[in-house]
């Protein structure tokens, strides 16, 4: 898809400032330091749009990009981050929970698990969580640039294994710094677009 504009809206820390103004939306969850933002930068070509940083869990909200004026990306914070504290956690769950309550199961779901680590318990519950809106997920195995072709697919099986997906359920190889993978997301990405 041609990118002719990509602009950060706002920021969602609760439900009184989500976005719900009709316009398709396409989410992207995952643990902490996965590769969220800076997959949506990849995907957009824009590379300081979304906050990437070398400090886990720092995206504390809901954060809405517009995207050809047409559709939303939105951040979500990340989960399993090991050192947030209490007050943290409840924030990212009340951040999170507001946004899947009004938002899916119109949004697709873009579900990053890391290639190298797998698919971990909480990612396997986020799987689980998700589902239960009846919201669409593609998982996106992030960070293939760190692994070789032949660990590359072993590391895809194992993600479809432990997350117990079925054969409908696509799990895409990507990264944002090799760009692996960009083009197949996009086609998920476009399908969703034009069933809205
Ligand atoms: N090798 C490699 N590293 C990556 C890739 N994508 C992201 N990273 C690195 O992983 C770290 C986390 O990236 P972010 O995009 O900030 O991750 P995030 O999921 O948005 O993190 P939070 O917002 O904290 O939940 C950074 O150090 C990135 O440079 C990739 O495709 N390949
Ligand atoms: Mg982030």
């Amino acid at each position: 898809m041609k990118i002719d504009s990509a602009e950060f809206i706002r920021s969602a820390p609760s439900s009184r400032e989500l976005l719900r103004d009709g316009r398709p939306e396409v989410a992207f969850v995952g643990r902490s330091n996965v590769g969220k933002s800076s997959l949506l930068n990849r995907l957009l070509g824009r590379k300081g749009l979304a906050r990437i940083s070398s400090t886990p869990g720092r995206t504390r909200a809901a954060n809405y990009f517009l995207v050809n004026r047409r559709f939303y990306f939105v951040d979500l914070p990340g989960y399993g981050y090991a050192k947030a504290g209490l007050k943290e956690r409840e924030a990212w769950a009340a951040a999170v929970d507001a946004y899947c309550r009004a938002s899916l199961p119109g949004a697709l779901v873009v579900l990053l698990v890391d290639s190298k680590v797998g698919a971990t318990q909480l990612d396997l519950e986020a799987w689980d969580y998700l589902s239960a809106f009846g919201a669409r997920i593609v998982v996106a195995a992030t960070k293939s640039d760190r692994l070789s072709n032949n660990r590359r697919r072993s590391a895809l099986d194992a993600i479809r294994r432990t997350l117990q997906l079925g054969d409908d359920v696509k799990v895409i190889p990507v990264s944002a710094r090799s760009g692996d993978g960009i083009k197949e997301l996009w086609r998920e990405i476009d399908l969703h677009l034009r069933s809205e």
